[in-house]
């Protein structure tokens, strides 16, 4: 169960675009991928830092779980996920520790990474990302 590493950091940004610039033009990183993922109705881009990647968040519906961060909290760290070699076994961990989760079983999140979060009121005010490569990938 034990991660393997940071996978990836979301952000949450307003404005995609804007917020590449950013990252491209500042920092020097290379946007890789722009993917927008329906279920969860955020559009996003991908940026890889050593073995981790940032992972910006634009939602695309008032709906999105990151249109209401936002309009919370501001933009900003929007949740931490960790690389673990088997997402079911480690949901079932948590959970027999009193974890609170949001996703009962894997689902597929993008980059076509098999993916659960744990809810933030039982991380220590961290919204936490289990994610997986699907097996043979
Ligand atoms: N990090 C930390 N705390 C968060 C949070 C976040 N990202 N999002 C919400 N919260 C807090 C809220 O501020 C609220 O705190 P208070 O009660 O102190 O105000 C608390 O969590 C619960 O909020 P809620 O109103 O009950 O629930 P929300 O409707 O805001 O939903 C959450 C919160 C985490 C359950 C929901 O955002 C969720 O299911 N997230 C998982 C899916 C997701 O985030 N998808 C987008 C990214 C997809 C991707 O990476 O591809």
């Amino acid at each position: 169960m034990k991660p393997t590493h940071i996978e990836h950091i979301g952000i949450a940004v307003r404005d995609l675009g804007a917020s590449i610039h950013y990252y491209e033009n500042v920092l020097g990183l290379k946007c890789y991928a722009i993917e927008e993922v329906e279920d969860q109705m955020v559009k996003t881009a991908f940026f890889q830092v050593g073995q981790t990647k940032i992972e910006l968040l634009e939602a695309t519906s008032p709906e999105s779980p990151v249109a209401k961060f936002i309009e919370k909290r501001g933009e900003g760290m929007h949740h931490i996920a960790f690389a673990v070699p088997d997402v079911s076994e480690a949901l079932s961990v948590v959970e027999q520790k009193g974890v609170a989760l949001i996703d009962k079983q894997p689902r597929k999140g993008a980059e076509g990474l098999d993916i659960a979060f744990l809810h933030p009121k039982s991380t220590g005010g961290v919204l936490t990302e289990f994610c997986q490569k699907p097996s043979g990938k």
